[in-house]
């Protein structure tokens, strides 16, 4: 059976496209999820993409991964980096490797971006190659779970 993997994006990322160009570029969240759906068939993954405002949607959908025994979790936690110690909590609580992407690069910007409380659950973290980090990360996890080339 193929393996599962989560690829959870956080607040506001539903208005990727629409503004700040020279930042996160022109592609929408549309334009992410199939990228990431090309990349998870190239390893025979099955992939579950969503996007929510909500942090307490976010958390459910990470111990719904846990308890669905999914095989790795990807997250761009957009605006709850830098504050969430519950997204935090949650993803401490996963067996499965977690990668933290990122579209720009966060440590060229503001100050307060750099900070990321995710990171001490990541496994690895990915950013400033626009959305193809998205591809990047779905790469990396496949070699680091074994999936099919
Ligand atoms: O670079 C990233 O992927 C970020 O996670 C994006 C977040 C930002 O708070 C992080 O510091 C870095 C912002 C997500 C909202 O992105 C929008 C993009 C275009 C239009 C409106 C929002």
């Amino acid at each position: 059976m193929a393996k599962t993997v989560y690829v959870l994006n956080g607040p506001n990322l539903n208005l990727l496209g629409t503004r700040e160009p020279h930042i996160y570029g022109r592609a929408s969240l549309a334009d992410v999820e199939k990228l990431c759906r090309s990349a998870a068939e190239r390893h025979d993954l099955t992939l579950l993409f969503r996007q929510s405002n909500h942090e307490g949607q976010i958390i459910d959908w990470i111990n719904e991964a846990r308890a669905e025994k999914a095989a790795g979790l990807i997250i761009n936690p957009a605006g709850h980096t830098t504050t969430s110690v519950a997204i935090l909590d949650a993803l401490l609580a996963m067996e499965a490797p977690v990668i933290e992407v990122h579209i720009s690069n966060i440590h060229a910007r503001e100050e307060f971006r750099r900070h990321s409380y995710v990171s001490q659950a990541a496994r690895a973290v990915i950013c400033g190659f626009g959305i193809a980090g998205y591809a990047l990360a779905i790469t990396g996890l496949a070699n680091l779970i074994g999936a099919k080339e």
